[in-house]
């Protein structure tokens, strides 16, 4: 599956000091320590405490790219601080991410094509989340129609079906994981399934736990690709497993080790 490193994220106490002093070395640690986890694309976000998300994000980008060309996701809800970020990202970018309104993928969807990044496009529009898989896969095959309007290929289109926290949103989880299921019927070829993994233990007690066996399911429902934390080794171990059990990996009895050096 395709790793998305998440702790760059301002949402984390040490991510928002290291903007607010602008300290380089703190971002560039956690951008290796992900990268020699597993991570292959990592998440870029200022966080809700941002002041100036134009020059934060630029500020974080740069300060990666001093010390690796790994592809970014740069992650926004604000359309500048986005075009921002994929001009100077680079190739391989993803916009994360697109909300399933219309008017909003009308927005975002041409930054697609101009910088021919990634898309990762959420299940969800002014109402929000829906409770039920038949809503949101009613907003992915829109998510869809609306790629093939700006022509933006659905090779590069990654449908995010949003999990909610458990301990608050529970009857979401089994929808979530039908709708990751049903994203493979929506057209031929389909689009790419994502999860942010760790938004469903959010608040919750044994967050390592409910974060490993819900990645275990939903690899098993056909998800294609993650944002979650790559520094949690356990996490790690048991994608590696389920793909092996999912017959993605030969097995040999050191097929952990063994796919450390994939
Ligand atoms: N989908 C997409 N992008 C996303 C998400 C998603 N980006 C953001 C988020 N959700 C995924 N990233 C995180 C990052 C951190 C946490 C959860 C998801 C997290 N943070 C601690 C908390 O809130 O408790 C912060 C506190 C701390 O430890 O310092 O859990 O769903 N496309």
């Amino acid at each position: 599956m395709l790793i998305i490193g998440e702790k760059i994220n301002g949402m984390f106490k040490n991510v928002k000091e290291a903007i607010q002093t602008k300290n380089k070395s703190i971002i560039q640690d956690i951008a290796k320590k992900q990268l020699a986890a597993g991570a292959n694309v990592l998440d870029v976000n200022v966080g809700p405490a941002s002041a100036e998300p134009l020059k934060d994000m630029e500020w974080m980008i740069k300060s990666i790219r001093e010390i690796s060309n790994a592809p970014l996701a740069v992650d926004t809800t604000k359309k500048d601080v986005m075009e921002l970020g994929l001009s100077i990202a680079g190739p391989d970018s993803f916009i994360n991410s697109a909300s399933g309104q219309k008017e909003k993928l009308d927005i975002l969807l041409p930054l697609a094509k101009k910088y021919k990044s990634k898309v990762i496009a959420l299940t969800m529009n002014k109402s929000g989340v829906p409770a039920n898989a038949e809503a949101r896969l009613e907003i992915a095959a829109n998510i869809v129609a609306s790629c093939m309007e700006h022509e933006v290929e659905i090779e590069n289109l990654y449908i995010d079906a949003v999990i909610l926290p458990v301990n608050v949103a529970q009857e979401h989880a089994n929808a979530v994981l039908e709708t990751i299921r049903q994203c493979k019927l929506i057209c031929d070829p389909a689009p790419k399934t994502i999860l942010g993994l760790s938004n469903v233990s959010q608040g919750a007690l044994d967050r390592p736990l409910i974060d490993r066996t819900f990645l275990a399911m939903a690899l098993a429902a056909g998800l294609d690709a993650a944002i979650l934390n790559p520094l949690d080794t356990e996490l790690m171990n048991v994608m590696i497993t389920a793909e092996l059990l999912l017959g993605k990996n030969i097995y040999c009895d050191s097929y952990l080790e063994a796919y450390g050096k994939k």
